[in-house]
């Protein structure tokens, strides 16, 4: 059996050869696509789903044991090792259902010529609502508040000990200020007149003139925010990036949001940190393990909105994520460039 040739929706033509048809080849879906992204899949090459509800062992010794022969995986969520790609000695790529790539041996992926794609842009506007949902809901209080309307503990009107702080004409201080940090600060400066400040490995002129935004050192942003957000990649350069030392530059009146990964932040300094009200409230949608243990103190601090890692999670921008994941599979496995891979350079084409 041979697959058709295929040409994603705003992806360069494909050398099209009818007489020299594609290999069909097998893959492995770690998450199961839409029923019409499966389909498409399906008619260009064999299929294996992982069952879902494994617990975390006997998920990974289903995946190694597919991947044995398998020459394309869509993952999301799940850590790869490199003795994993020991196991799957035929693998040519493996597709992110995520912009993050740090479940991913890259080093090890990088040696063996293993392609890694991941999916930008597609989720940079909802990511960033929900970077600005958290410091909104921080900032006036909305889940503590909701709490007692709900308990219903909402029986006279309100004192100053529930009213909130203003965002709008504030500082906004921007660790990180990539596609979803700019579209961040865009929100800020444009819908709420906030000051924007950044700290980045490099100068960003275009958004410095766009929204006024000024670069500087990472302690004078703590310093001098209002809002802090990070929203930088996790790596060994940004692994708690933002520790005891860093915590205890910010003002008491600050707020700390992270739509990153949980690891670039100290939890145990943070906690420690919002317990003593060293800050006034964390905005939280990644956490050091996740699921966030029940027995945490984020779950319970009134200071702390905590969400289940929600930020690209809507309908549409999950199924083009999904979309994004599988156009890159059947691109690598056609022998063509993907959309967006991470390493493209180490890629050895078979
Ligand atoms: C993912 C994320 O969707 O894309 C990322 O890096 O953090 C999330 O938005 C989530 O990890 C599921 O794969």
């Amino acid at each position: 059996m041979h697959a058709q040739h295929y040409s994603p929706q705003g992806a360069s033509q494909m050398a099209s050869d009818a007489a020299n048809p594609l290999p069909r080849r097998k893959v492995v879906v770690l998450k199961a696509l839409d029923d019409d992204q499966m389909s498409t899949l399906r008619e260009h090459h064999d299929v294996v789903v992982l069952p879902e509800g494994l617990s975390t062992q006997a998920r990974e010794d289903a995946l190694r044991d597919v991947l044995r022969d398998a020459h394309g995986l869509i993952s999301s969520g799940h850590v790869i090792t490199p003795s994993l790609l020991d196991a799957a000695p035929v693998l040519r790529v493996i597709c992110s259902v995520s912009v993050g790539y740090d479940n991913y041996p890259l080093t090890a992926m990088n040696a063996r010529g293993i392609l890694l794609c991941n999916t930008p842009d597609v989720l940079t506007e909802t990511t960033a609502d929900t970077g600005f949902l958290l410091i909104m809901a921080t900032a006036r209080r909305a889940v503590e508040l909701a709490c007692k309307v709900r308990d219903g503990q909402w029986t006279e009107s309100l004192t100053p000990s529930h009213f909130g702080t203003d965002v709008h004409g504030k500082t906004l201080g921007m660790i990180g200020m990539g596609r979803i940090g700019a579209a961040i600060a865009r929100r800020g400066a444009l819908g709420f007149n906030m000051r924007i400040q950044y700290s980045n490995a490099s100068p960003k002129p275009e958004l410095e003139s766009e929204l006024g935004a000024t670069r500087v050192e990472l302690d004078s942003l703590l310093e001098t925010s209002d809002f802090v957000c990070v929203t930088v990649p996790l790596s060994e350069q940004t692994e708690r990036l933002i520790g005891r030392r860093e915590l205890e530059l910010m003002p008491a009146s600050a707020f700390l949001i992270n739509i990153a990964r949980g690891r670039v932040i100290d939890e145990g300094a943070l906690i420690e940190c919002l317990e003593r009200g060293g800050i006034r409230g964390a905005g939280l949608d990644v956490f050091e393990q996740e699921p966030l243990p029940a027995s945490s103190p984020l779950t319970r601090l009134p200071q702390v909105v905590a969400l289940p890692h929600i930020g690209s999670a809507t309908h549409e921008t999950r199924r083009a994520m999904a979309q994004r994941a599988l156009d890159n599979l059947l691109l690598a496995l056609a022998g063509e460039s993907p959309l967006s891979a991470v390493n493209e350079t180490h890629w050895t084409r078979r």
